[in-house]
């Protein structure tokens, strides 16, 4: 057998039955450098995981890449969903028809899945491979669990960043509604500001696409500038991927991406997902598919104000000050940043 890209240190953490995790949690590092550069050392980077990832992670990491793939690149509840719609409309002419019959995980798969659900008949990483091009892939791994190729080949790959405090809050209501969270909002939070929640910690993972983001490749942008910039987000990807849109495709995308139209269409809100995992827990969990833990949820910029308390809010700032300090970042700089248009000075979101 050849060896494992990678090891895992077995990690105690008390809210592992809170967290509805079957089995344990771990930190997984890289037996080697990795093929992409990462920030910091390498041999001391980690990602949190549940040990059920741990059959994925070489299969993903020896996953066969094209050159003409598309990847979305994000951590959990930073938009995902809506940019993997917005790219999937951009490679294929705004056939809206197709995007609302065929259910979104079907057109594009998530990777890794398997490792969030392992007793599931369905193996994504075989319909990622049996996808026809150019296939649209997501994926939450940070870069350097991704597969390897994808250093060599370089298909492109778009990176959405969320301020973490309301990618912390949605993530809080996914896994109560999706995976059967039983604690308390502030433990989750905690849990999140500690890097004990699947793909964290946060800023590594955003600070390497960051830094990486003048590749010709790579496409770095925010979940709050597709909510002020939705129109020129569409262009950008339009213009990043090749694929020209029409100023009524625009119209018509701004419309079919809008909040209500993604809440109601039912291709984009991960029913499959949930089936799987409701079946997989083995027991119910909450209704995943209305308010308040519904997929498409609240949709705002700054939901973590009236969901968290004043003390969380200030741990967050002082987490985030504390990581991004060295590099001279702030969490606006990754909000409003744009590839084509650097100088440009967005809305203070945060
Ligand atoms: S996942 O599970 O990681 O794939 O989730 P992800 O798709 O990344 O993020 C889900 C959040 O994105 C919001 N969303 C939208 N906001 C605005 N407009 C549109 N069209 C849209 N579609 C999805 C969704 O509501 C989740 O955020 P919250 O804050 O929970 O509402």
């Amino acid at each position: 057998m050849p060896e494992s890209s990678f090891f895992a240190r077995s990690v105690p953490f008390e809210q592992i039955d809170k967290l509805a995790i079957s089995g344990g949690y771990s930190s997984i590092y890289a037996t080697r450098e990795p093929a992409v550069p990462v920030v910091g050392n390498w041999e001391q980077r980690f990602c949190r995981l549940a040990d059920t990832f741990q059959p994925v992670l070489d299969r993903v990491h020896d996953f066969e890449v094209r050159e003409d793939d598309v990847w979305i690149v994000t951590l959990p509840k930073c938009g995902t969903t809506w940019m993997q719609e917005l790219t999937w409309l951009v490679l294929n002419r705004c056939d809206f028809e197709t995007a609302k019959s065929v259910d979104l995980t079907i057109r594009s798969p998530f990777l890794e899945f398997n490792g969030v659900v392992p007793n599931v008949p369905h193996d994504t990483i075989e319909a990622a491979n049996a996808l026809s091009s150019p296939r649209l892939i997501k994926s939450h791994l940070p870069a350097w669990l991704l597969p390897r190729q994808i250093w060599t080949k370089k298909p492109k790959i778009i990176y959405v960043y969320r301020n973490p405090k309301d990618a912390a809050i949605s993530y809080f209501h996914h896994w109560r509604g999706m995976v059967g969270y039983q604690g308390t909002k502030d433990d989750f939070m905690h849990s999140f500001i500690d890097g004990y929640v699947n793909f964290t910690p946060c800023w590594p993972h955003v600070l390497d696409f960051w830094q990486l983001r003048h590749e010709p490749h790579i496409y770095f942008t925010s979940y709050e500038r597709m909510k002020t910039q939705l129109g020129q987000v569409i262009e950008d990807v339009a213009r990043f991927l090749e694929r020209p849109v029409s100023v009524e495709q625009v119209q018509q995308m701004k419309k079919h991406l809008s909040f209500e139209s993604m809440r109601d269409n039912p291709a984009c809100n991960h029913a499959k997902e949930f089936e799987s995992m409701k079946a997989a827990a083995g027991r119910e969990v909450e209704e995943f598919s209305v308010a308040p833990h519904r997929f498409v949820r609240r949709g705002v910029v700054g939901s973590h104000k009236d969901e968290m308390t004043a003390d969380v809010i200030r741990e967050f700032d002082l987490w985030s000050d504390v990581n991004l300090r060295d590099y001279k970042l702030h969490m606006d700089d990754f909000a409003t940043y744009s590839k084509y248009n650097e100088q440009a000075i967005t809305k203070t979101l945060l």
